[in-house]
């Protein structure tokens, strides 16, 4: 579907917009991946590194009381609130998250160098822990005021055992105020990402505009059967925690198929056997089911499918399995129309025919910010649909491609500026 281009072009630089994301990998680097974990040194690092940047962007920045990064522009609104995240996963890529805050740092710049644009304001996050190393979307959620840092919240812990709680005070941020989002100032908010996903590569496209974004639900699913020797414990008298979680494991497998819609995923992310040797029967397990899908309705459809599972594997009588949710779910989120039709009109400018409208698979920060805000995410090519692995990766040419339809169109929905022809969207 062809649409016609924007009224306002905006030129990047492309040299400063990669040498940003290169600085930026190199907090963290390792190999060709990057591991830079919510409020890790290197994060914290990281994160100060990019207010200096926003800074000399000639915008007004803070790092708030949970770690996000702020660039408030001191233009009057409204504005455009641009962000992602800069943390990563325990073993990430460089442009999970990095690139789409880079991007608003770049946009911040463009549209301050062009006359016909220098009056419009944008504002840039970084949001802590969209990766969730204490908890998903972490910094989007407080901004928008949907959690809080109560004790409980401090109390969270990351991989290491670390509480949020102590990783705020080693990183100097105990008792700074936590942001929230100013009602009125904006007139939405737009995150671009790398698709991390293999539909752009597949078809050929270099640019997607975000229809809507899934819904994940996280549980563990814990053993609880009887420790016992691996040699003189008779097969029939086991209380195998292990075999247990195995069948279980199986039947999700073999059964989901049955309930799941077109494009729902499931997960069993990790495994764990105690005492874990090879001569004890385990006693206990523990397996992580995450499953994603854009329809609730069939979330709930899953979630109660695996609660069955897990009846029938305890009446299989092996170990007492029990389901406990973990985390806060993600709810399913529809992108705004007029928004994305911007970036539509953008990409048909910059790639006429090289663009698609697409759901996005994966979580980000736009779901949450779009129970608040109109919201946009655009989306560039994953090379070979890799994310989430140290091989991740976009080509530079993809990248400049994509900062320039995500800079125009961002001018553009400041601007409000719809060619006379916009029909309803889609
Ligand atoms: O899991 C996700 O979809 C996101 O990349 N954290
Ligand atoms: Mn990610
Ligand atoms: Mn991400």
């Amino acid at each position: 579907m062809r649409r016609p281009s924007n009224p306002v072009n905006v030129t990047i630089d492309p040299d400063r917009l990669l040498g940003d994301l290169r600085r930026l990998r190199g907090f963290g680097a390792c190999g060709i991946g990057v591991v830079r974990q919510s409020l890790s040194p290197i994060d914290v690092e990281s994160r100060h590194w990019l207010r200096s940047r926003l800074e000399e962007a000639g915008l007004d920045t803070r790092i708030d009381g949970l770690g996000t990064v702020f660039g408030r522009s001191r233009n009057p609104g409204p504005a455009l609130l641009i962000g992602s995240h800069t943390d990563t996963q325990p073993r990430g890529g460089w442009l999970d998250g990095a690139m789409g805050v880079i991007y608003g740092l770049e946009v911040a710049r463009s549209l301050a160098e062009c006359d016909e644009t220098r009056h419009l304001a944008v504002d840039v996050a970084s949001w802590i822990d969209e990766e969730g190393a204490f908890s998903t979307c972490l910094g989007s959620l407080a901004f928008c005021g949907e959690l809080a840092l109560t004790n409980a919240v401090r109390g969270l812990t990351n991989g290491e055992g670390k509480s949020l709680g102590d990783a705020l005070r080693e990183a100097g941020l105990e008792g700074v105020p936590v942001e929230r989002c100013e009602r009125g100032r904006y007139v939405g908010y737009a995150e671009a990402h790398i698709e991390q996903g293999p539909w752009l590569e597949h078809q050929g496209k270099r640019i997607g505009a975000v229809t809507a974004i899934v819904g994940s639900r996280n549980f563990t699913v814990a053993f609880e059967g009887q420790q016992n020797h691996a040699g003189t414990t008779p097969m029939a008298l086991r209380r195998d925690a292990g075999h247990a979680l195995v069948e279980l494991a199986h039947r999700v497998y073999e059964t989901f198929p049955e309930q799941a819609g077109e494009r729902s995923v499931w997960t069993i992310g990790r495994i764990a056997l105690d005492p874990g040797v090879q001569s004890i029967v385990p006693g206990r397990a523990e397996m992580h089911l995450q499953f994603r899908d854009e329809d609730e309705a069939i979330l709930d459809r899953l979630e109660e499918h695996a609660r069955a599972l897990v009846a029938e594997s305890n009446a299989r009588g092996r170990a007492e399995a029990r389901m406990t949710e973990v985390g806060k779910r993600s709810i399913p989120a529809a992108m705004d129309g007029r928004l994305r039709e911007h970036i539509e009109r953008a990409a048909e400018h910059h790639a006429p025919g090289g663009w698609i409208s697409m759901p996005s698979a994966a979580i980000h920060d736009a779901q949450v910010l779009a129970r608040h805000l109109p919201a946009a995410m655009m989306f560039v090519p994953s090379i070979g649909g890799v994310s989430h692995a140290f091989e991740e990766d976009t080509s530079e040419e993809d990248i400049v491609l994509g900062c320039r339809v995500f800079a125009t169109a961002a001018a553009n929905m400041l601007l409000g500026r719809l060619p006379p022809d916009h029909g309803p969207a889609p």
